[in-house]
């Protein structure tokens, strides 16, 4: 284990002299069903090995295993892997925690031939924050289960556990609300560029949140409001002050919209939507959005989050806003997402972390995904800078905010620009992976020299999953 590449980088690594060679007839035993039969079907697939799953198994090639004292606290998602030369067993308190050493297991195997050999000794491992998250935007650009499904597996194997759904926004609605049919037939017919949309139904959704579930990635829903409500506004004229909907709208501008905040029916909407996305997510946040409401006063800012934020509390979620919900009064356990770059937290932020806020940290010169890595980029915005794998790699979330409670980081894709799946891939690939590591790994253990020599051994991982990425020079 002396030269592993794996990320995000293992807590502790003790090397052995040994090796530990997958054969023909090895089998896994495995204390989680599904963690167990995620590992077969990946070295399944990657090794033309039958690798059957058995119950017991002392002689099992692969054991993986709950409970058992491995040395320190490591908590909930901790794992303990041990690699001998007879075989190799993963131990853990939790099946999140199997998975996890089952990731770091997978990427201690060849990236696409054998022989298949597992490298020698002991890896101890837990996270440095307990919300490793990234973000996708299916309301400027809508994307299918598949392509949602697929992003999460991707997240799932740099033991990323959230996934932050954009689904709401101008451009499009992307979940039906059954009291409100036509948020899906009328604002979810539309996207940047005037291209059909689309809308997930409630099973669809359900099918994305169990996938994600199975990889223990929590589906966090945003219902981004009082601003970036176009499609909603154009579904329904009740919820315009005026009473008149607005165009479909497929630009890019952003804080030209708002719900009527001083109408009833705009709660019973929220009401509506929040209750029935609630029921759908097991998850413990609603994400409320909040950001960029331009077209709403002060006042009026201020007014409908006092209404709305208790909503959620009622339904038994725990808010998530972006920063700009931090002058509001804030509610138990809220959490604020700050997006905001340069060096100086805003008044808003300062506001959220006087509340006692738990932050969540995407700084968008940072860790924007949508951002273009240079000028050249073909695709992706530049508003915060350009942001390369380095630029999104070598910092401190302690250091970012003073005095902030961090609960987390997480990486948004917004897809302004972004209209396929091989563009989801360059803007997400090698960024994604430093995030991860950011989230996952010591800050002691973080180098940029270290790191690069292991995310490039990642490169033909990658193109064996059927992955592109942008071949940073600073890494490739
Ligand atoms: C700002 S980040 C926005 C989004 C845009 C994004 C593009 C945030 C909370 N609001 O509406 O998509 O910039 O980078």
């Amino acid at each position: 284990m002396n030269d592993i590449t794996v990320v995000p980088v293992p807590a502790r690594v003790e090397p052995a002299d040994v090796v530990f060679a997958l054969g023909p007839d090895a089998v896994i035993a495995s204390d989680s069903p599904g963690v167990g039969a995620l590992l077969a079907s990946a070295l399944r697939a990657a090794t033309g090995l039958a690798l059957p799953i058995v119950e017991g198994g002392s002689e099992a090639a692969i054991a993986l295993r709950l409970g058992g004292d491995f040395g320190g606290d490591f908590g909930d998602e901790g794992y303990e892997l041990v690699v001998g030369a007879e075989g190799v067993v993963v131990r853990a308190r939790t099946e999140a925690g199997l998975f996890y050493g089952v990731q770091t297991l997978l990427q201690l195997l060849p990236a696409a031939n054998g022989p298949w050999t597992v490298p020698g000794g002991r890896i101890v491992d837990a996270p440095r924050f307990g919300y490793r998250g990234a973000m996708l935007d299916v309301s400027r650009h809508f994307f299918g289960v598949e392509v949602v499904e697929r992003f999460i597996e991707a997240i799932s194997r740099y033991k990323m556990n959230v996934l932050h759904l954009h689904l709401s926004d101008d451009q499009g609605w992307r979940i039906a609300i059954e009291k409100w049919p036509e948020l899906a037939t009328v604002g979810g017919a539309s996207q940047v560029g005037g291209g059909a949309g689309g809308c997930f139904s409630q099973a669809e959704y359900t099918r994305i949140v169990e996938f994600a579930a199975a990889r223990f990635v929590t589906v966090v829903p945003e219902i981004d409001m009082p601003g970036h409500t176009n499609a909603a506004l154009h579904a329904y004229p009740e919820l315009n002050a005026d009473g008149v909907a607005p165009a479909a709208y497929t630009g890019v501008d952003v804080g030209f919209s708002t719900l009527a905040v001083g109408k009833d029916v705009t709660y019973d909407f929220v009401r509506d939507v929040l209750t029935e996305v609630a029921a759908l997510t097991p998850g413990p946040y609603l994400h409320i959005g909040g950001d960029e409401a331009q077209s709403t006063t002060t006042e009026d800012y201020l007014a409908f989050l006092d209404r709305v934020q208790p909503i959620v509390g009622e339904l038994g979620k725990t808010v998530v806003g972006w920063h700009q919900i931090g002058p509001a009064r804030t509610v138990p356990g809220r959490v604020a997402q700050y997006w905001g770059h340069g060096p100086a937290p805003d008044e808003d932020v300062l506001a959220a972390v006087a509340q006692g806020d738990r932050m969540l940290l995407s700084p968008a010169d940072r860790v924007y995904l949508d951002m273009k890595y240079t000028r050249e980029t073909p695709i992706g915005l530049d508003w915060a800078g350009l942001v390369t794998t380095r630029t999104a790699y070598e910092w401190d979330p302690d250091r970012l905010i003073p005095g902030a409670a961090v609960l987390g980081i997480e990486a948004p894709l917004w897809t302004e620009t972004v209209a396929t799946t091989a563009d989801i891939d360059l803007l997400t690939f090698p960024r994604l992976p430093a995030v991860a590591e950011l989230a996952w790994s010591p800050q002691a253990s973080r180098e940029w020299d270290g790191f690069r020599t292991r995310l490039a051994a990642h490169g033909p991982r990658w193109t064996a999953q059927g992955i592109g990425f942008h071949p940073d020079p600073e890494v490739f």
